[in-house]
């Protein structure tokens, strides 16, 4: 069944009592100018510190760009600050000086851009026999915060109402792959723990049960393994048949993106996750809360130090949790 369509407040991710209204009683604000009546979906980035959530929204903004200007649409940033911060924080870093992202600043410090998030238009679409003004709001996070939650950590409970939360699993985190791969990619700083990191999220999220997207990220570095002779994971991913294999790109395919759930849950168990794989389960699936495994990569290969593989930046799948989310509604 699909939810009721909301038009949510974009700071706290709740919905408006009053659809019109053009302030939000949540945050005391403004709303954006033709907020009212407007559909919203509002996604919320989790994992570790260094899983990659911030470069792949930076990745994943232009990938909507193309996914919207093929529909003959545009999408745009509803005000100043998310265009200005998604120029300054995200875009320059990695496709202006081909570096990599500083990482996020805890929620508390004072330069924490992503207290705000990023909000965009998607133009106006017909659902459910209603024509609308549609928005994306997409809301960062530091790593850290979620690994030691805030002293108020009411200050994250926007997560329980976003209508997806997007967590990455750093494969790079696996002592196996780490060890498999030395030598065949750049080492890269260990983040954080992901297990730790689910737990505090379900805290935060206190019953609540927004629709979770769970994408093994940086997921170049796993099609590396290819390259191991002999290995088991040379054997996993050379499997050609496989839906990992392939990034179906502007094209949604709904049967896929089933398959790749499935195959992406079974490599976490071989990754070592089973306690994460089951406390999903057991959290959320078994609760019949909508629930999905993706696999991503921003990059499409992996950093040398704090530059870009000189081929450039060529992402795998990014688009595919925010397309299950769209597709829920009808929209693109
Ligand atoms: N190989 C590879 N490495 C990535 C990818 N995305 C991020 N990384 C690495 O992970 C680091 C942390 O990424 P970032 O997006 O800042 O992580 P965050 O702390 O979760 O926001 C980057 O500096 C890169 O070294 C990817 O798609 N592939
Ligand atoms: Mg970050």
């Amino acid at each position: 069944m699909t939810p009721p369509i909301l038009t949510r407040c974009p700071w706290t991710f709740r919905p408006l009592a009053d659809p019109g209204a053009a302030r939000s009683e949540h945050a005391g604000r403004e709303l954006p100018a033709g907020w009212a009546g407007s559909g919203t979906l509002c996604v919320a980035m989790a994992g570790a510190r260094a899983s990659g959530k911030s470069l792949y929204i930076a990745v994943l903004v232009k990938q909507l760009e193309q996914l919207a200007e093929a529909h003959g649409r545009v999408l745009a940033p509803v005000d100043d600050y998310t265009e200005r911060c998604y120029r300054e924080h995200y875009e320059r870093p990695l496709f202006e000086e081909m570096g990599l992202m500083a990482p996020t600043p805890r929620m508390a410090a004072e330069d924490a851009y992503q207290r705000e998030p990023l909000i965009f238009s998607l133009g106006t679409w017909e659902v459910d026999g209603e024509r609308r003004p549609w928005h994306l709001v997409v809301r960062d996070v530091a790593g850290e915060d979620l690994e030691q939650l805030p002293a108020d950590p009411g200050q994250l409970s926007f997560f329980r109402y976003a209508d997806e939360v997007l967590f990455l699993f750093d494969p790079l985190k696996v002592p196996q792959i780490r060890s498999y791969l030395s030598g065949l990619v750049p080492a890269q700083e260990p983040g954080g723990d992901p297990l730790r990191v689910l737990r505090n999220l379900l805290t935060v999220l206190d019953g609540h049960r927004p629709r979770l997207a769970v994408a093994l990220s940086k997921f170049d570095t796993l099609q590396a393994l290819e390259r191991v002779p002999d290995s088991e994971w040379a054997r996993i991913m050379g499997n050609h048949g496989a839906a990992y294999r392939r990034d179906t790109g502007l094209d949604h395919d709904a049967a896929d993106s089933v398959l790749l759930d499935r195959e992406i849950r079974s490599m976490l168990l071989r990754l070592d996750a089973a306690d994460l794989v089951h406390t999903l389960d057991e959290r959320y699936a078994r609760a019949g809360a909508p629930f999905r495994h993706f696999a991503t990569s921003a990059l499409g290969a992996s950093p040398q130090g704090a530059h870009l593989d000189r081929r450039g930046i060529a992402p795998y799948r990014c688009l595919d949790p925010i397309r299950w989310l769209l597709g829920s509604r009808g929209l693109f």
